[in-house]
């Protein structure tokens, strides 16, 4: 995606690499950001004038912290917990919490600077902000991710609260994780509120949040075939992850008729040849969120299904209209969209954070293949977040078919923002750069009109 502000954007990038040359993915997504909006910032010269590409790069606030916890066998154990508190112009600090092994300050500072366009363009008032721990869930028993989320909360306690910053989940961290967190904030604040999104429905929680990530994408990949006339009705659908935003996504795309070829995780991905299933999905729910297994586990009850271990879901053998990575930053590269590309793909929906590598979207961007970026396509989540602050403020809880509709009618705004900052004179859109240009404005006029803070 060369322009004529080449010069400036490396520049740019120099002088952020010269404060950090290691943390990778921020450096990758706060390049991705500069591309589209160093050349709007050239016609919009107030931006210029209030430096304000400078002021959001940096995070207003990190904490780094000690969480020390006692395993099964009294055993003490050491992990190391994390906050962001990216950017407050709009709104509270919102995002999730990440436990997975891989966790350090680049991928959160990353994870935090995407919420800020995110969260800007949901059209609802919340900041950026992420956290997360090393600590991996994987293999441990419910009374060790107690004690995790219990020690993790008494620290993170001290920085949060419902008009401050206001946590949720993200890979690792799901409805159980959230359970024991609130329980801890309650009990050391003595205090029963919204401090948290993504709680039980029976105690604050926001009906259709947990399904919120997964529809909110498809919705938003509906929108895009809306616009050139087509639908999602007898589409060829690879998925990556079997997570939360895989498994929502899948059952969006069943409701609206598509077939669904594939879903992975870290151990290799399930290529179903006649497509998965209500009843299949109902298996993988349980499998992940109650059984906690491993994905050959469907191959193994399903026979017409093949385990390729080792290998991602954009190997399927078969041709694909549409992928929509739901795992994890980076896990489509360049040889990968080439694969897809050759599959005859027309359309990929981020439903993770930065799934495309940078070259991937490169090849994508050269074949005219429809493009969401997940700060777009993967804002229905925290818009459904933000749906369950409002409720949680009015203490009132909305019904399911009312929540939907506000998701449904966000996402669609959202789309509207991109086409509106994105499209080109020829018709075509440039989904990275509405997403971008939009969410940045918003931000940056609040940062102006708040002074040097
Ligand atoms: P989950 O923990 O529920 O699921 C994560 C899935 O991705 C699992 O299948 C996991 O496999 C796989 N995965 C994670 N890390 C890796 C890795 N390093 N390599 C290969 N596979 C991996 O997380 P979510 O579904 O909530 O999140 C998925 C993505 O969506 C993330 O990028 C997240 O940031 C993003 N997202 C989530 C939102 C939400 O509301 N939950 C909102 C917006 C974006 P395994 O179990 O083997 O690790
Ligand atoms: O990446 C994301 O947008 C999330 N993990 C959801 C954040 C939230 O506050 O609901």
């Amino acid at each position: 995606m060369s322009n004529k502000y080449q010069d400036q954007i490396d520049a740019f990038m120099e002088s952020m690499k010269a404060r950090g040359a290691h943390e990778v993915e921020f450096l990758q997504a706060v390049e991705e950001v500069a591309e589209t909006v160093i050349p709007f910032i050239a016609e919009h010269p107030k931006y210029e004038e209030h430096n304000i590409l400078e002021r959001i790069v940096e995070p207003e606030r990190t904490f780094i912290f000690r969480v020390p916890w006692m395993d099964d066998n009294g055993k003490a154990r050491i992990n190391r917990g994390y906050r962001v508190q990216f950017n407050s112009a709009i709104g509270p600090y919102k995002g999730g919490l990440r436990f997975h092994p891989s966790v350090n300050l680049s991928i959160l500072k990353f994870l935090g600077f995407e919420q800020i366009f995110k969260n800007s363009l949901t059209t609802l008032p919340m900041g950026g902000g992420k956290g997360g721990a090393d600590f991996d869930p994987k293999g441990k028993s419910d009374s060790e991710i107690m004690r995790f989320c219990q020690s993790f909360m008494t620290e993170l306690s001290k920085f949060i609260g419902p008009n401050t910053d206001v946590p949720a989940g993200d890979i690792g961290v799901g409805g159980r994780e959230i359970g024991f967190m609130f329980g801890q904030y309650k009990r050391i604040r003595n205090e029963f509120t919204g401090v948290l999104t993504g709680k039980g429905e029976n105690w604050g929680g926001s009906l259709v949040r947990p399904e919120a990530t997964g529809y909110g994408a498809i919705y938003f990949i509906q929108n895009m075939l809306e616009r050139i006339g087509d639908n999602i009705r007898g589409k060829s659908i690879a998925i990556s992850g079997s997570g939360n935003v895989a498994q929502f996504a899948i059952e969006k795309i069943l409701q609206l008729g598509g077939k669904v070829l594939s879903v992975s995780d870290s151990s290799g991905y399930i290529f179903a040849p006649d497509g998965i299933h209500s009843e299949h999905l109902d298996f993988l729910k349980d499998l992940k969120n109650v059984k906690r297994g491993r994905i050959d586990e469907m191959a193994k009850a399903y026979p017409d299904m093949e385990f390729y271990e080792g290998e991602r879901s954009w190997n399927v053998p078969t041709n694909v209209d549409i992928a929509v990575p739901c795992a994890t930053q980076n896990e489509l590269n360049e040889e990968d969209a080439k694969k897809l590309i050759d599959k005859g793909i027309s359309v990929v929906g981020e439903g993770a954070n930065m799934p495309c590598t940078p070259e991937a979207i490169e090849q994508l961007y050269e074949h005219k293949i429809i493009f969401a970026p997940g700060k777009a396509a993967n804002a229905g989540g925290v818009a459904t977040s933000g749906l369950e602050m409002s409720q949680n403020s009015l203490r009132l809880s909305w019904s399911r078919e009312e929540v939907d509709d506000r998701l449904k009618a966000i996402m669609k705004d959202i789309h509207h923002q991109c086409v509106k900052f994105g499209r080109s004179d020829d018709g075509h859109v440039d989904y990275v750069k509405g997403a971008n240009l939009a969410g940045f404005v918003k931000v940056a006029d609040a940062m102006i009109d708040q002074g040097i803070v």
